[in-house]
């Protein structure tokens, strides 16, 4: 099972590199790696794993956090109608999004970045995705609010991208011009 000590923090080069599509039908290792990720959000939200294990809860997490570098994430997250999304994908790709932009007045956090970074992450308010899961089916998902987000967090991984590059430096708590807030 993956742990914090599996979990590599900002600084490391593997956060920065641009991660490798993995070939389909995917490899049994490919799966295992992708399964462990789904299984690590899972436990963390399981409080007694969690305080056994040391784990940080995560809604979301990408298999270069664990120094894999390929097209792999995990999301595990329940949506404001109180229903679960729980996905691991194979190459996840954004298909589609609008125009409109959202972002969390609470701002974003990642398990690869140990202290709190304040500010605004402008997201796309909604995005379909497209993917291939543990089953080797091809998945099309239509997302908005904190789902949108985690997915565009994650696939931000794969592209070497952290979600503190997207907020305004000299102005981090700017407001997002015609951005949906979202609380949680
Ligand atoms: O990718 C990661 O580092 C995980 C990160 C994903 C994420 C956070 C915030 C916005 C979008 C994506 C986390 O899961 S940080 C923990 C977190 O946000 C959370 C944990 C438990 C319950 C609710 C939120
Ligand atoms: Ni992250």
């Amino acid at each position: 099972m993956i742990t914090m000590d599996d979990i590599i923090r900002d600084g490391h080069p593997t956060l920065r590199n641009v991660a490798a599509e993995v070939a389909l039908p995917p490899s049994e290792e490919d799966k295992k790696t992708l399964s462990s990720l789904l299984e690590y959000l899972i436990n963390s939200q399981n409080p007694e794993i969690a305080k056994k294990y040391g784990l940080r809860p995560g809604i979301g997490l990408a298999a270069p956090q664990i120094n894999v570098s390929k097209r792999m994430i995990a999301v595990h997250l329940t949506d404001d109608k109180g229903a679960l999304l729980s996905h691991a994908l194979f190459n996840p790709r954004i298909v589609s999004h609008s125009v409109e932009m959202s972002y969390l007045t609470t701002g974003e956090g990642c398990l690869s970045v140990d202290e709190s970074i304040e500010g605004f992450v402008p997201r796309y308010a909604r995005v379909t995705i497209k993917g291939t899961n543990l089953d080797g089916e091809e998945v099309k998902l239509r997302l908005k609010g904190l789902p949108a987000i985690c997915f565009q967090h994650e696939i931000d991984h794969l592209n070497g991208v952290m979600f503190y590059d997207h907020i305004d430096k000299n102005n981090p708590h700017k407001a997002i011009e015609g951005a949906i807030a979202i609380e949680r």
